[in-house]
C-alpha cells in the first residue's frame, strides 16, 4: 500500500545541518530512492515501474536527458530517476472531491512540496470568474471552451503558448502547428530559462545549437572538463559514463564554486567496486571558481595555449585551424592583450591553476567541456560559452572521436521539443517545410519568448496563456511581476499531471486539463501508443507507458491538442489560413504524427522503421558528423570577446539559485540535500565564513534577502537560514524556486535572454524577529 499523502508542507524549524559529503550515489541512494518509491507507489508497482526505466520496450525516465547506454543494466539505476517516475507513477490522487475542499485561496497557502505530494490530476477542472473553488467540468465542454477562447481572439497574438520540456516530440509537433495554425509563433518554452545560452553560443560559432558529443566519446575522451554543473544531483547516470572515461584513463578537471559531491568521487552501487571499495575518485583536479569567472578562466587558458604554442610549436591544431575555422587572427590578438592578472582576478583562480589546465588540454588528443546551468544563467553567458569553444578550436578538439561541446540538457524531452519547433523564433526553412505539408502558411514574425512573454502579460496584451506542462509561476524569475502579469489575463489553461501553483495564479478563469504521463499507457483507437524523445546526445527512441493510468478517461497531450486542433480547424467555419491536417486520425494513430514530422523535420527520414522495436537513430550535425559548419562564414568561427564578469558592490553577495537533492525544479520531493549536509529544510543561504564574518551576521542566524537592482525595487524573499558553506569569498547560494522572486525581470542573459538565476546581487538584512 501506497502511503497518504503528508498533511502539513515543510517546517522549516526543524533544520539541521552537518557535514557535507564527499562521494555521491552509493547504497544509500538506493534506499532513499526504494523508500520514496514504496511511500509512493506500494510494493508491487513500485518494482514493476523501476524494472522499466530506460529499458528498450520500457519508458524513456521522466528524470534527465543524459542518453542511455547502449547495453542497459537490469534497472539503469538512478536515484533521482526513480524519485521522477515514483513522483508521477504516485498511487495518489487528485480529484474533483480534493477541489471541492480546499479552495484556491487556501491551496495558495500550501508550499510547492505539499502540493505536488498530494497526486496525479484525475479530471479536468475549471475555475468560473469570481469562483472560490474549481468544479468538475467533462472533457468535451472544457476542450470546447478553449478552442472557442482561442478562436475568437482577434489577434493570435493575444495567446501565448508555453511548454516544458517532457513533452513528447509527437505532442510537441501538434502543439507548435496548433499555435501556428492559429496565426502566431508565441511558444516561449523551459529552454529560454535553461539551456537558450548554449543554443545562442554553439549556433553561433558552430552552426548547430546542440552538443557535438556522443556517450562513447564521453567514455574515450582523454580529458573531461565539468564546468558549472552537479551530476551527483542532476544527471547521476552520468557519473557512470564518468566513471567509464576515467577506468580508461581519462583526466577530469571540475570546475564550480561548490566542491560538489558527485564531481569528486563516485561509488557506483552496480559494480563491486563502487559498493565495497568505496568508489571511484573522479574530478583528478578542482577549481573553485568565483561566480561567473569561467570566461575569464578560459580566456586564460587560451591566451596560456597561445603562449605555449609560441614555446613549443606543438600545441594548435594548425591544419584544423586553417581549414575548418575563421576569425583566429582577431581571437589571438584580443587574447595577447588581455591582462593576466585581470583574469587570474574575475575568475578566483590562481595562474599556476590556469596553467595546470592548459598544461592538460595541450597534453590531451581528444578533450570534451560539459556545463550546464553554471555557465549558461549568467549575464554573459553567450560570450562565455563562445570562449570555451574558442579553446576547442585551438586544440582541433571539434568533429573527431572523443573531443567537442557537451552542454548537458536538463529535461527529459527539451532537446526534442526545439527540434519539433518549439520555438518563438523558427527558422524559415522550417516554417516553408511546416507550409508544404499542411497547405498553409504559418507566421513569419517572431513570437514572444519567456521573459518577453511575462513583460506583454504585464502590460495587459495576452487574454489566454495555456502551458502544456511546467509550473510557470513558480520556474520564472521575478515571482511577483510574474504572478501579477498571470492574473492580467483572462483565462490560463493549464495541461499538467500534477497540482502546482500555477494552477493557483490564474487569469479570470481558469481551466485544469490533466493528462497521462511517460509512464502511463496510452491505448487510442489503433492500439497501444508510443511516443518517442530526444536524449542530449541527440538519440531519438520510443518510450512506452505501462503502468495503468491515474484515471480511465484521461487524455495523453497528444490527444487533448489534436481535439482542439480539429474543434479549433475543421467544421462550417474553420479560417480559410487553417492547416490542412486529419486531426482525428491523428489522435487514434501516433504514427500519422510521425510521418508528417519525416516529411518536415531534416534527419527524421523513415523515421517509424528507425525507431522500430526498440531501436534508436542518432540526428545528423554537421560539425560532429563532417566538420562542416552551418555559420555566417561557413566554417567554425573563433571569436574576440570582451571580458566580462560580475562586479560585487561592497557589502552584498553575489547569489546563485541552485537545485537541491530532492527537488525536480520546481517538484519538491522533501526537505534534504543530503550531499551538501542539509536535511529538514530549504530556506537556507550558503556563504562563506569569512563573510558572515566580516557582514557581522552568525552561522544560523535567519535573515532575509534583498535583492538590489537598477531599477531601485526592493525584491526580498523572507527568513532564509544563514549556513556557513565552502564558496568562494562574495559568492553565496540558495535554492530554487524560494529566491525566484529575487531575479529581476530585466536581468537576463545577452543574445539568449536567460534569466541571470545564477547571479544576484544581494544584502543580507537581519530580521526584527530574530534580535
Ligand atoms: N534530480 C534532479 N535532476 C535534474 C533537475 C532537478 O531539478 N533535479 N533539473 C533538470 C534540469 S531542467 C536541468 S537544466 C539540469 C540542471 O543541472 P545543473 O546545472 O547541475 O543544476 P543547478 O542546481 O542549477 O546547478 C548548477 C551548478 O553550477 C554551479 N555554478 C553556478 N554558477 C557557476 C559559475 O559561474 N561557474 C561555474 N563553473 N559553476 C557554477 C553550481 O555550484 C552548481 O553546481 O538538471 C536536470 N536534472
Ligand atoms: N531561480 C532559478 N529559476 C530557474 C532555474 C534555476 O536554476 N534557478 N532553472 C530554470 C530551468 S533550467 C528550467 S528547465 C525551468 C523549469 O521550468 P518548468 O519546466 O516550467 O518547471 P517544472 O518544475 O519542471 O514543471 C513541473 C510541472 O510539470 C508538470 N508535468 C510533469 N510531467 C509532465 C508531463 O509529462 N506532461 C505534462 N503536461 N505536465 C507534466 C507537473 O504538473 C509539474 O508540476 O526553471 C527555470 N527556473
Ligand atoms: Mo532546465
Amino acid at each position: 500500500m501506497a502511503k497518504k499523502a503528508p498533511k502539513t508542507g515543510i517546517d522549516e524549524s526543524e533544520l539541521r545541518t552537518g557535514h557535507r559529503k564527499r562521494v555521491a550515489v552509493g547504497v544509500p541512494a538506493i534506499v532513499r530512492s526504494m523508500r520514496m518509491s514504496v511511500d509512493q507507489m506500494g510494493v508491487v508497482r513500485s518494482a514493476e515501474t523501476l524494472l522499466r526505466v530506460n529499458q528498450k520496450d520500457g519508458f524513456d525516465c521522466p528524470g534527465c536527458a543524459w542518453p542511455e547506454n547502449e547495453r542497459r543494466h537490469i534497472a539503469e539505476f538512478c536515484e533521482n530517476g526513480a524519485k521522477a517516475v515514483a513522483e508521477e507513477a504516485t498511487l495518489r490522487r487528485v480529484g474533483p472531491a480534493f477541489f471541492a475542499q480546499h479552495s484556491v485561496a487556501e491551496l495558495l497557502e500550501r508550499d510547492n512540496y505539499w502540493l505536488g505530494q498530494q497526486g496525479r490530476l484525475t479530471h479536468p477542472m475549471i475555475l468560473d470568474e469570481g469562483a472560490t473553488h474549481y468544479r468538475p467540468i467533462s472533457w468535451d465542454d472544457a476542450l470546447s471552451e478553449v478552442a472557442t477562447a482561442l478562436r475568437t481572439l482577434p489577434d493570435p497574438n493575444e495567446a501565448v503558448f508555453y511548454t516544458s520540456g517532457r513533452t513528447s516530440n509527437e505532442a510537441a509537433f501538434l502543439y507548435q502547428l496548433l499555435v501556428r495554425g492559429l496565426g502566431t509563433n508565441n511558444l516561449p518554452d523551459c529552454s529560454n530559462m535553461c539551456h537558450e545560452s548554449s543554443g545562442t553560443a554553439l549556433t553561433e560559432t558552430l552552426g548547430v545549437g546542440k552538443g557535438t558529443v556522443s556517450i562513447v566519446d564521453v567514455q574515450n575522451a582523454e580529458l573531461l572538463i565539468v564546468a558549472g554543473q552537479n551530476p551527483g544531483t542532476n544527471h547521476p547516470r552520468m557519473l557512470s559514463a564518468l566513471e567509464k572515461a576515467k577506468q580508461n584513463g581519462a583526466t577530469i578537471i571540475a570546475i564550480n564554486p561548490l566542491p560538489e559531491a558527485g564531481l569528486l568521487r563516485f561509488e557506483n552501487p552496480q559494480t563491486p567496486r563502487g559498493v565495497l571499495l568505496g568508489g571511484t575518485k573522479l574530478a583528478d583536479r578542482y577549481l573553485q571558481i568565483k561566480l561567473g569567472g569561467d570566461q575569464a578562466l578560459f580566456q586564460a587558458v587560451g591566451k596560456r595555449l597561445l603562449e605555449l604554442e609560441a614555446q613549443r610549436g606543438d600545441v594548435l591544431d594548425h591544419e584544423f585551424i586553417a581549414q575548418c575555422t575563421s576569425g583566429f587572427d582577431d581571437y589571438r590578438a584580443a587574447l595577447e592583450a588581455a591582462d593576466w592578472a585581470e583574469l587570474v582576478e574575475a575568475s578566483g583562480i590562481p595562474e599556476s591553476e590556469i596553467r595546470a589546465v592548459a598544461d592538460a588540454i595541450a597534453r590531451s588528443n581528444s578533450t570534451i567541456v560539459c556545463w550546464a546551468m553554471g555557465l549558461t544563467q549568467h549575464a554573459h553567458a553567450v560570450p562565455t560559452l563562445r570562449d570555451i569553444v574558442n579553446v576547442l578550436l585551438l586544440t582541433g578538439n571539434i568533429g573527431k572521436p572523443g573531443a567537442g561541446v557537451c552542454p548537458v540538457r536538463g529535461h527529459s524531452n527539451v532537446q526534442g521539443d526545439r527540434t519539433m519547433g518549439i520555438w518563438e523564433k523558427p527558422g524559415e526553412a522550417f516554417l516553408a517545410a511546416l507550409d508544404r505539408e499542411f497547405a498553409f502558411t504559418a507566421p513569419r514574425e517572431h513570437g514572444y519568448d519567456t521573459v518577453a512573454a511575462i513583460e506583454a502579460m504585464r502590460d495587459g496584451k495576452v487574454k489566454v496563456f495555456m502551458a502544456v506542462g511546467g509550473n510557470f509561476a513558480s520556474a520564472t524569475p521575478d515571482t511577483e511581476v510574474t504572478e501579477a502579469a498571470l492574473r492580467t489575463t483572462e483565462l490560463t489553461v493549464q495541461v499538467s499531471t500534477k497540482l502546482n501553483r500555477s494552477h493557483l495564479v490564474t487569469g479570470r478563469r481558469a481551466i485544469i486539463l490533466p493528462t497521462l504521463g511517460r509512464t502511463d499507457r496510452d491505448r487510442r483507437d489503433a492500439g497501444l501508443q508510443k511516443v518517442t524523445v530526444e536524449d542530449s546526445m541527440s538519440a531519438v527512441h520510443g518510450s512506452h507507458g505501462r503502468l495503468a493510468p491515474p484515471a480511465e478517461d484521461l487524455l495523453s497531450e497528444v490527444a487533448i491538442l489534436a481535439r482542439l486542433g480539429a474543434l479549433i480547424f475543421t467544421g462550417p467555419d474553420a479560417r480559410s489560413n487553417a492547416p490542412q491536417a486529419d486531426w482525428r486520425a491523428l489522435e487514434g494513430d501516433y504514427r500519422r504524427i510521425r510521418a508528417h514530422i519525416s516529411r518536415v523535420v531534416p534527419g527524421f527520414d523513415d523515421f517509424e522503421t528507425r525507431i522500430d522495436g526498440g531501436r534508436s537513430f542518432v540526428l545528423p550535425n554537421g560539425a560532429r558528423d563532417s566538420r562542416t559548419f552551418a555559420t555566417a562564414t561557413g566554417k567554425a568561427m573563433f571569436t574576440a570577446n570582451e571580458l566580462q564578469y560580475p562586479r560585487i558592490p561592497k557589502g552584498r553577495l553575489l547569489l546563485q539559485t541552485i537545485r537541491s537533492h530532492d527537488q525536480y525544479n520546481t517538484t519538491i520531493y522533501g526537505s534534504d540535500d543530503r550531499y551538501r549536509g542539509i536535511y529538514n529544510g530549504r530556506r537556507v543561504v550558503l556563504v562563506n565564513a569569512h563573510d558572515l564574518r566580516e557582514l557581522g551576521f552568525e552561522n544560523g542566524e535567519l535573515v532575509d534577502l534583498v535583492s538590489e537592482w537598477r531599477d531601485g525595487v526592493k525584491r526580498r524573499a523572507e527568513k532564509f537560514r544563514l549556513v556557513t558553506y565552502s564558496t568562494p569569498r562574495g559568492n553565496a547560494a540558495a535554492y530554487y524556486p524560494e529566491t525566484n522572486v529575487l531575479v529581476p525581470l530585466d536581468s537576463y542573459a545577452q543574445g539568449s535572454r536567460t534569466p541571470t538565476s545564477k547571479s544576484i546581487i544581494v544584502r543580507l538584512e537581519k530580521r526584527a524577529d530574530e534580535a
